[in-house]
């Protein structure tokens, strides 16, 4: 028996089998966790359909997060599947791919920062929101994905940075406020991972290359590591963990200066 055994957990993320969500889906179903999916559009649909049909789900429904209705009729629908529900885990990031580009204050503007920060931030609010009538009675979590931009300046993650500070922010004040529900929420800070959202930034590859000479473990995180942490926080073993930002980076964000690059100066 798993350490999610009848948990019902919907998670918000999967645009195919390289996603961090889908590390996490896999994770929480070895965990013996019932699953639930959301898709964005109908473009998206059919691959989703089909990962959530490997784990056993036939519950998957559509969810644009700029839209209200989308969000409002997601819960609804849950609540008609299911009598309650015990996590909801939020996978979604999304900046003008423009604004991931050249330096900050030359690519921010008024409506990519606006849509920055409503699709990357202040959506897991609103999910978060409208997932409250589904989780009383029950200990229950949310759990969401940052990434290190958010507390350190990173070269063209730029108005994305400023968003995963506020979607921190939001997990701080999402804890206090449901805390009292026996509802705990929290981030994982990933490292780089080559996902979809990760293809076309400039200079991933090279970014990832220095990641690995920084990181005390030597390497890059996996989407199955990300899944892992991600399972354990959502479980009844996290029971005390709320308000907080777990790193699951192999450590890189813990160096000042790192052991290879100091000998690769010296020698
Ligand atoms: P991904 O492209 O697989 O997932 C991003 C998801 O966001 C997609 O499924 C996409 O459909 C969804 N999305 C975008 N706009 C949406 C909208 N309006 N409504 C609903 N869904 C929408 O990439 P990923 O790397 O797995 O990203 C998942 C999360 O992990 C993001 O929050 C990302 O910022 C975070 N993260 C990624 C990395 C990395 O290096 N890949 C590192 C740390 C954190
Ligand atoms: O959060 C992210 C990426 C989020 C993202 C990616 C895209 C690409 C396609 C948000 N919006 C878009 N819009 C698109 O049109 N990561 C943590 C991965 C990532 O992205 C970077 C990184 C890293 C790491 C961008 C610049 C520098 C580093």
């Amino acid at each position: 028996m798993g350490f999610l055994s009848g948990k019902k957990v919907l998670i918000c993320g999967i645009a195919n089998n390289r996603s961090i969500a889908w590390g996490i889906a896999q994770a929480m179903h070895r965990q013996g966790a019932e699953l639930a999916f959301s898709y964005p559009n109908d473009k998206l649909k059919s691959r989703v359909v089909d990962l959530g049909g490997q784990l056993g789900s036939d519950i998957i429904l559509p969810c644009d997060v700029t839209s209200d209705d989308d969000i409002n009729n997601l819960f609804l629908e849950i609540g008609k599947h299911w009598d309650g529900l015990d996590a909801l885990v939020h996978c979604i990031a999304f900046a003008n791919r423009e604004e991931l580009d050249g330096t900050y204050l030359d690519s921010v503007t008024r409506e990519g920062f606006a849509l920055a920060h409503d699709i990357s931030s202040y959506s897991f609010s609103a999910m978060g929101k409208a997932a409250l009538p589904l989780m009383q009675g029950r200990a229950t979590s949310m759990l969401t994905l940052s990434y290190l931009g958010a507390v350190r300046s990173m070269p063209n993650y730029n108005v994305m940075g400023l968003a995963k500070a506020s979607l921190e922010a939001n997990v701080r004040y999402m804890a206090q406020s449901v805390g009292s529900q026996n509802i705990r929420v929290n981030a994982i800070s990933a490292g780089p991972i080559r996902t979809l959202a990760a293809s076309g930034i400039k200079n991933f590859r090279s970014m990832l290359g220095h990641f690995e000479k920084v990181a005390p473990l030597g390497r890059a995180v996996t989407i199955d590591e990300v899944g892992n942490t991600a399972a354990f926080l959502c479980s009844d073993l996290a029971s005390g963990i709320t308000g907080e930002i777990t790193y699951v980076d192999a450590g890189f964000s813990t160096v000042s200066l790192s052991d290879r690059l100091l000998h690769e100066q010296t020698q």
